[in-house]
Order: structure tokens, then C-alpha cells, then sequence
């Protein structure tokens, strides 16, 4: 502690503390304009907004940056510090346009009694640059703060803006001096929420805020915090909160990305399909060609009545994993009793299914073991089959952070991708064949003994047989296979066996293959040779997609298992829930998503609920996915748009939005927070609890859930993993981690039978299906920053579709250059299930004979191409893999 005096009070001051952070500390915020607080922005002292007087010293001192020594006596707030503060606002205002009159610079001048200046402008008039469809850069507004480049560089590290000139000319620049919208921008909008002055702001101007609610981000498992801002009843905008995941930081889909809940193609009513209306695909903008508006009681009896027609045997539900904890936890409940099997699933079947199912026969838990955050402590991050800047870019961010921190970053994936810039090492191995790249560093790691021996002694199973194993998978025997030399493979196994502190993080780019659990068995023995778990800097973390599938996840919503993961075969488990349910439940797994699509197809299923998800765009070949949808008796479909998945249904139920009800969220890092109800459903839509509930009451269960509190009070009392958890809790606290608080799991024992960790051998080489003659191309499948899954959130935001609004596939350049093919050329992707056409573009990060094409458009559905070929035992297709044809369209 420093003692020093401040406006004639001894104060204390903390080792570090600056005098501006004493003093805020105490209760008085000094003006100031180039400084915040915010954890990430250094302070530079550039304004002299904050400036005091220190006894002994001539000049005036900035006290964002300046730190005081025992015995310093200040002066913050003296007639000689007020003429400075003054004069230093007196000198911007002569140079300032104002285009927000509620912005932090024009408070702190009239604050200080500063309206008007007697100075007149220096700098010549500058027109606005409109370019960016987010925001507006005004730099007549601007005051050289440099928060918005610090923020850009510092906090983000998009390294987009910079200053060029000098003296009276200097100005903000993006990249060369292009304009926002020309520029590498990626929208984040970081720059304009730290903008003291209105040059930066939201395209559409400033807005007068008239409440405000603390609410999420509603994309992707980050799980940013959120404020959002409202106005005559819709949200006008979005600031990141201080939130455990994002500290203040979102991305251009949290910021700029929420009016799709406004859209004019809203579901505003139930609908009934007309009495023998085709099932084919309609325009979603005029429902009314083949479905007729109905009550809400009408449809509800309507839908129910469907489903009960039907026996347990011939019917299935489809939960959501973009719905809070109670909708999940509820959904599957409903299933379980009241369709009385255990056919529901979501869509991480389609996601994570491998890594769970290799993480629970590995270390007895699927979730991550440390939260991203750790990437701060790790001295070595590996990144496989993921690619966070566009996918989760606020995680990206912090890994940016650590690396410029001194961690090294290894990228393995076929791909380039925006971090590969920060990466020590970028393996571009191919596609498929992760098993050969892991296997040959773990048996570098065995080989040249690097691993842990105390910890795989100690804590781990199956050494020998794992040694035993590797023997063949060789660096040299693999390199011809994985298409990176021995060498290489050599130097990233050592570089991640010899650090102290390591992370693994990875994606679908593991996990959606016909051998995705083997792809994650090798990164979890990589981890537990190493001793990489359970301490600070080192764990597993499968990076989850969806806002909420870890808790759907943990609340049941899967065809094996109950609330908490108990397999629903043990009698045990399954006698604790029929005891709390007063019901008597299916010893049997259900279906998985995949296998529920090939059941339909088959005659087996018959009736279909889904809630949340669009399956006729997101299950691989869609062909037969969509015939499989619209051959049902019954198809009950709860959504907020007209999907490609409704447009196949009997009843359609309009659902309210994530901004427009209540409920708890779990987070990739397992880290619980409340998502709280910010605007009205439109029209006639309906909480998607309440849409469950009615549903329940009319399959005969005596439901009376009056709210997500009813619900979540039901799981803390079945569910170990919430105990200690209250509603009231997660309303007052930020967020609260599970299980117990722990952020960091497994330091000394392993929630498995004997406690121990089990090293799994894996051996699936190749991809079900190759390239080859007829099919020359090998298509991956995946996700761009500015789009959400299929589209339908994204591609009616206004912003976001403007950002990304063209179907396109990617080439690599010298393949566009082999075929002839300009940027943006029509072309036609074949492959053995269906065809697709799009403009081409290239793209330098793939290599020779690789197209990558997201899967967000309806015009080009990626699905109608890719293989359903399952992994054995996860039950996930191999969306990451397929052989394609690419051939010129004539016009
Ligand atoms: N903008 C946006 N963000 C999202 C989503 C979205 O739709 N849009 N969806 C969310 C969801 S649910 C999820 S699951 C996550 C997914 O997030 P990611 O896992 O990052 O997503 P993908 O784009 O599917 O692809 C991941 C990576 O896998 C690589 N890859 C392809 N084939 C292989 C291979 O054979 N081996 C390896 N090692 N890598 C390979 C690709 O090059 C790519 O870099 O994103 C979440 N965030
Ligand atoms: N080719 C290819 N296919 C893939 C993948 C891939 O990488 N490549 N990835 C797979 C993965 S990882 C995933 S997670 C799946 C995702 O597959 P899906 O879950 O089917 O995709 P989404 O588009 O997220 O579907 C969410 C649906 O919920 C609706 N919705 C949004 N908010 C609400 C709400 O509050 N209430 C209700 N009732 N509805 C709401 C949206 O309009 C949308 O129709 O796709 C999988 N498919
Ligand atoms: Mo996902």
C-alpha cells in the first residue's frame, strides 16, 4: 500500500494504482476522454482531460497514467486543474461536429461548464464515411483519443485502425486510409463503443435510449454479456457488459446483429396447413399460399392431437439448444412423458456429439475442463478444426491477447484462417486425417518419452495398450498420409509435451467425421500423457457452438441420456427421475437426429416436434432429410421464421425470439447467466416455455410451470450438477460456474468409476468418402463470421446480410485460375447426393482441390452435398468431408 495525499486527505493506494483509479476508487471520477478502465486499454495520457496537480512538480500530470509515491501530495480537484480541464475541452469543442449529443465528451464539457469555444476551427471540414453497412465514421467528431485504435489493436487485435499524418493533419485511418467499408474491418464494433465523441457510431445515428436491460449475446457459446439498449419498443442497440466470457468485448453478430427479431417475415400467428396444400418449399414472406391462420387454441389441439394419434414408437422431438435451460429441460421432459420414449436429440448431435462421447469414456465428464479465459495462463495453445475469428471471435480475442502475452499458438488445420498470423506454427495437414497428425505426435511423445510419468502413473489407465498402439503411427509412416513431413510433426509434439502450461481447443473441424470420436480419443491422450489437465493454463476445451448446448446438453435433451448425463438403461438413474416425474420411463436410448431422419424416411417415425432447430437445412443430405420431413404424418414445427423445416409442417407455432422471454443460458465454459426478456414477442407469438407447457398439458401432463423460475427450481432439485443453484442466485449474481463454482476441473481425480483417466487408441484414417475421378474436389462444410447456421436469424438482419449476402463457394486461387473461372463466376457444385449452384470466389487460405462452402444459404444449401456417413459410436455425419464436382455454369 502507497499512503499519499489527495485533495487534502491521506489516501491509500494500491501497488499499480494509478491517481485517476485512487480516485474513482473513492467515489470522484476525474474527467477524462483518452482513458477507461476497461481490463485491455493501456492508458496513454494523451488528452490532458485528467490532469492534476502534483506539490513540487511545474506541469500538470495526466492521472490515468501517472502513479502515486508515499508521501505525493495531489491536487485533483484546484482552481489551476479546472482552467487546464477547461481549456483542454474549449480547444476540441472548436474542432467538434457533435454528432451525438449524448456523447461522454460533450457530458464531461458540460460538466465542467464548457458549451462553447472561443477558438476557431482548425482543420478543414471532412465528409463522413458511410461505407460500412454497421457504422459511421465522423472524424470532424474525432479528438485523437486513440481509444478506437487501442481498442482495434489492443483489445481485439484487428489491427484494422491506425493514425496516419501529422500535427493538424493527423487523423484516424483504417488499413491504407480506405474507407470502414473497404477496409479488413470485421465489425466488431469495439471502436465505436469506446468512441468518447460520436465520430464513431452506429450507421444509424445516435438514439435516445429509453431503457436499458442486461440481457446475452443470443449467437454463438461464448457467451458474451450484453446490455441492450431500447427504444419505442424495439432495441436501437448493444453494449457489451462486463461479462465473466467477454469483458465488455462482442462481435459484429452480438453488436450489430439483433434486429432479425423485427423482421417483417416474423411468425406472428399460428398456422394450419390448408386441407391438401403441397409440402414443398413457399416463399416465407407470404405464408398464406399454403397455410391458414389459426387461435392459438386451435393450433395447440391441433398439434397435440397429431402427436397423440401416433404411438411412442412413431414419434420424435427435436429440441433447441438456441433455447434457455428450462425450454431444453422441459422439451425433453415432454418427450420422455409424454410422448413416452427417449426419441429426443438437438443439434449437437451434429456438433460436439464425438468430442462428449470421447471426453465421458476418457475423463467421465464431455464438458470443457478449463474455460477459455485460461488461454492467459497456457504457455502453449493448441487450435485444431476451428477457426474462432469468425466462429467464436470474442474467444478469438483473448487467444490473440495471450499470444501477444508471450503464449505460442500451434494451429492444425487444413485451412488457413485470421489467427493463423498470431501462430508459431500452422499445420496445413489434410482434410481427414487427423488420426494420422495425432497419432504420429503421440507416438513422438511415447518414443522420445516426453510424456508425464507421474501423472500418467498416477492418474491414467491404459498406457501399455496406448503404447502398444502407436508403434505404427510412426511421424515418418504418417507424413505421406496427414501431408506433413516427419519433422514437423516431430517439433510441434515436443513443443506441447515440453510446456509447462498447455490448452487444446478445438471444433467441428475434429469432431464431424465418420471418425470424429477418434479424432478427439488422440487430442485427450495428447492432454492426459502431457499431465495437461486440471491446472491453470493447461485442459481440454471442445470450443461449444450454440449459445446454449452445453446446458441443453446437461439438461437432458439426448437420446441416451437423462438430466446430468445418466445413461437412461441403469435402472438407478432412471428410478430417481420416475420417482421425481411420477412416471414410468423408457429403459431404451432413443434416436439420434440422423437416425430419426432415416427412420422417417422409413415409415417409422411418423410424428415429428421440433422446436428451434431447421433440420431441412442443417442434417446432412437434404434431399433425403427434406423428403424424410415432408413424407410425415404429422410435423409440428415451433419457430420464429417461416424455416425451410416449417414449410414442411402441419402446425406451425410462432415462438418468441431469445430477446423476448426469459431464461438461463450455459455458456462453452460452463458458466451459467440469465438471459432476461428485453422486448415483446410480435403479435400473437408466444413464449417458447409457455408454447412447451400448453403442449405438455394437452398430451395429458399435469403441468402448471407458470414461468422459467417453476422449471429451474424442478432441476435443481433432480439435477447434482445445479445444487446450490437458486434462481435468485443467477438474478443477482453475474454468472455462476458449474459444477461448484470450479472454473478449472479434474486436479487431482476424475469423475470415472476408479477415478483414474482412460487412454482410448484410435485408429480411423480416412475420410468414408475420397475424391476421386468423377468427384475430383473435396468440399468442407462450415461457417462464416457474419452468418448463423442456416440463416435464419442472420440473413434477416439488415447489417449482417449486407456484410455477406452473396452464395458463394470458396476456390483456392489456383484452381480458379486452372478452370478459368473469374471472381465470382456462377458455378455448380455436384456431388453424389445432390447439386447446388453459387458465385465462386477465391481464396488464398485453401489448398489445391479443396472448396469450402458455409452452410447459411438457402440459395446454395451445403447440405443438399454433404455425406450423412456416421461415426459408430457418437451417431455424428461427416459434414467435413465430401467429393464434389465443380463445373462452370453457362449463363
Ligand atoms: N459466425 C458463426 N459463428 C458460429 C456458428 C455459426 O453458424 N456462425 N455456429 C456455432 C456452432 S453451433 C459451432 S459448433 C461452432 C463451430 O465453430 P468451428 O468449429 O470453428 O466451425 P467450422 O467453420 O465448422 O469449422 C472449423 C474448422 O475446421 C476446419 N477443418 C475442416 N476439415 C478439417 C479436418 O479434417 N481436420 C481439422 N482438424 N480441421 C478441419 C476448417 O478449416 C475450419 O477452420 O461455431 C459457433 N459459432
Ligand atoms: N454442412 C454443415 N452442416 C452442419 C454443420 C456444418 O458445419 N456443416 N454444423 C452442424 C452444427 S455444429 C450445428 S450446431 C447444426 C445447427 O443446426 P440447427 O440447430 O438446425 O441450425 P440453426 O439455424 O441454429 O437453427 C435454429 C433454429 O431456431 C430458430 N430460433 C432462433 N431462436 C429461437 C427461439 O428463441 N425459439 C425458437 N422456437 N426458435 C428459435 C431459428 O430461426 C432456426 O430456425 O448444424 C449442423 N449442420
Ligand atoms: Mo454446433
Amino acid at each position: 500500500m502507497i499512503r499519499f495525499t489527495l485533495d487534502g486527505q491521506e489516501v491509500e493506494a494500491a501497488e499499480g494504482e494509478t491517481i485517476w483509479q485512487v480516485s474513482k476508487r473513492l467515489g470522484t471520477t476525474i474527467p477524462h476522454l483518452c482513458h477507461t478502465d476497461r481490463p485491455g486499454f493501456e492508458p496513454e495520457g494523451n488528452c490532458r482531460a485528467c490532469v492534476v496537480e502534483i506539490k513540487g512538480e511545474r506541469a500538470l500530470a495526466a492521472s490515468c497514467r501517472r502513479r502515486p509515491t508515499p508521501g505525493m501530495v495531489v491536487e485533483a480537484a484546484n482552481g489551476r486543474t479546472a482552467k487546464a480541464r477547461r481549456m483542454v475541452f474549449e480547444l476540441l469543442l472548436a474542432d467538434h461536429a457533435s454528432p451525438d449529443p449524448d456523447s461522454a465528451f460533450l457530458g464531461w464539457a458540460g460538466a465542467l461548464g464548457v458549451t462553447a469555444s472561443r477558438f476557431a476551427p482548425s482543420a478543414a471540414p471532412v465528409r463522413p464515411d458511410t461505407s460500412h453497412p454497421a457504422m459511421a465514421v465522423r472524424l470532424d467528431a474525432c479528438i485523437h483519443c486513440t481509444l478506437c485504435l487501442r481498442a482495434c489493436r489492443e483489445v481485439q487485435v484487428n489491427d484494422v485502425i491506425g493514425m496516419s499524418g501529422r500535427g493538424a493533419d493527423s487523423r484516424i485511418t483504417f488499413d491504407f486510409a480506405q474507407s470502414m467499408g473497404a477496409s479488413s474491418c470485421v465489425g466488431c464494433g469495439e471502436c465505436v463503443q469506446a468512441c468518447p465523441t460520436g465520430a464513431l457510431l452506429p450507421a444509424a445515428g445516435p438514439v435516445r435510449v429509453e431503457r436499458s436491460v442486461d440481457s446475452l449475446c443470443p449467437y454463438c457459446g461464448v457467451g458474451c454479456q450484453v446490455t441492450y439498449h431500447v427504444a419505442g419498443g424495439d432495441i436501437v442497440g448493444a453494449k457489451g457488459r462486463d461479462g465473466e466470457a467477454n469483458h465488455q468485448r462482442l462481435c459484429v453478430k452480438g453488436r450489430f446483429g439483433f434486429d432479425y427479431s423485427r423482421h417483417p417475415q416474423r411468425l406472428t400467428v399460428p398456422l394450419i396447413r390448408k386441407e391438401g396444400a403441397p409440402k414443398e418449399p413457399l416463399d416465407p414472406a407470404d405464408p398464406f399460399t399454403h397455410f391458414r391462420p389459426a387461435s392459438w387454441d386451435e393450433a395447440l389441439d391441433a398439434a397435440a392431437a397429431g402427436l397423440k394419434r401416433l404411438p411412442a414408437s412413431a414419434l420424435a422431438g427435436l429440441g433447441s439448444a438456441k433455447g434457455s435451460n428450462e425450454e431444453a429441460y422441459l422439451f425433453q421432459k415432454l418427450v420422455r412423458t409424454g410422448f413416452k420414449s427417449n426419441n429426443v436429440d438437438h443439434c449437437t448431435r451434429l456438433c460436439h456429439a464425438s468430442s462428449v462421447a470421447a471426453l465421458l469414456e476418457g475423463i467421465g465428464s464431455g464438458a470443457v475442463t478449463a474455460p477459455v479465459a485460461e488461454v492467459a495462463n497456457a504457455e502453449v495453445i493448441v487450435l485444431i478444426g476451428a477457426n474462432p475469428s469468425a466462429n467464436h471471435p470474442v474467444a478469438a480475442s483473448f487467444i490473440k491477447n495471450a499470444v501477444k502475452g508471450g503464449a505460442q499458438l500451434v494451429i492444425l488445420d487444413p485451412r488457413g484462417q485470421a489467427l493463423t498470423r498470431f501462430a508459431s506454427h500452422h499445420l496445413k495437414f489434410n482434410n481427414g486425417t487427423d488420426v494420422a497428425l495425432l497419432n504420429a505426435m503421440l507416438h513422438v511423445i511415447v518414443a522420445e518419452e516426453l510424456y508425464d510419468r507421474d501423472f500418467v502413473q498416477a492418474r491414467t489407465t491404459g498406457f501399455a495398450e496406448l503404447a502398444q498402439h502407436l508403434k505404427s503411427y510412426a511421424p515418418e509412416a504418417m507424413a505421406p498420409l496427414c501431408g506433413i513431413d516427419a519433422g514437423t510433426i516431430r517439433v510441434v509434439a515436443r513443443l506441447y509435451a515440453r510446456a509447462a502450461s498447455a490448452m487444446i481447443l478445438w471444433g467441428m473441424g475434429v469432431s464431424q467425421h465418420s471418425h470424429g470420436t477418434d479424432n478427439s480419443r488422440c487430442l485427450i491422450a495428447l492432454a492426459l500423457l502431457c499431465g495437461h489437465v486440471g491446472r491453470p493454463g493447461s485442459g481440454l476445451h471442445p470450443l461449444r457452438g450454440q449459445n446454449n448446448v452445453q446446458g441443453a446438453s446437461d439438461a437432458g435433451l439426448i437420446p441416451m441420456m437423462l438430466p446430468d448425463y445418466g445413461r437412461v438403461g441403469l435402472d438407478a438413474v432412471r428410478q430417481r427421475f420416475e420417482a421425481g416425474w411420477g412416471v414410468e420411463l423408457d429403459p431404451d436410448s432413443g434416436l439420434t437426429v440422423v437416425e430419426m431422419m432415416d427412420a422417417a424416411q422409413a415409415g417409422i417415425i411418423r410424428g415429428l416436434y421440433v422446436e428451434g432447430e431447421n433440420p431441412a437445412m442443417s442434417d446432412p443430405d437434404l434431399a433425403h432429410a427434406r423428403q424424410a420431413l415432408a413424407g410425415l404424418e404429422h410435423l409440428v414445427v415451433q419457430d420464429i421464421f417461416l424455416t425451410e423445416t416449417a414449410m414442411l409442417a402441419d402446425v406451425v407455432l410462432p415462438a418468441s425470439s431469445f430477446f423476448e422471454k426469459t431464461g438461463s443460458f450455459t455458456n462453452t465454459d460452463r458458466h451459467i447467466q440469465m438471459g432476461r426478456q428485453v422486448i415483446d414477442p410480435p403479435g400473437e407469438a408466444r413464449s417458447d416455455l409457455w408454447i412447451i407447457t400448453e403442449m405438455g398439458r394437452r398430451l395429458g401432463l399435469p403441468w402448471t410451470y407458470d414461468g422459467p423460475k417453476a422449471v429451474f427450481d424442478e432441476m435443481c432439485g433432480l439435477m447434482g450438477s445445479l445444487s446450490g443453484i437458486t434462481w435468485e442466485r443467477l438474478e443477482s449474481e453475474g454468472g455462476i460456474t458449474t459444477p461448484a463454482g470450479k472454473a478449472i476441473l479434474f486436479g487431482d481425480v476424475f469423475p470415472t468409476g476408479d477415478g483414474k483417466a482412460r487412454l482410448v487408441p484410435a485408429s480411423g484414417l480416412a475420410p468414408a468418402e475420397n475424391p476421386d475421378a468423377d468427384y475430383p474436389f473435396l468440399l468442407s462444410t462450415g461457417r462464416v463470421l457474419e452468418h448463423w447456421h442456416t440463416g435464419s436469424m442472420t440473413r434477416r438482419s439488415d447489417v449482417l446480410d449486407r456484410l455477406q449476402g452473396l452464395p458463394a463457394v470458396n476456390v483456392s486461387p489456383g484452381d480458379m485460375a486452372r478452370l478459368g473461372l473469374a471472381e465470382g463466376a456462377r458455378v455448380r457444385l455436384e456431388s453424389r447426393r445432390g447439386a447446388v449452384e453459387a458465385a465462386a470466389v477465391a481464396d488464398s487460405r485453401l489448398s489445391p482441390g479443396a472448396l469450402f462452402l458455409p452452410f447459411c444459404f438457402t440459395e446454395a444449401a451445403a447440405n443438399l452435398l454433404t455425406n450423412p456417413a456416421l461415426d459408430p459410436v457418437a451417431k455424428i455425419p461427416e459434414l467435413k468431408v465430401s467429393a464434389v464436382r465443380l463445373l462452370p455454369c453457362s449463363e
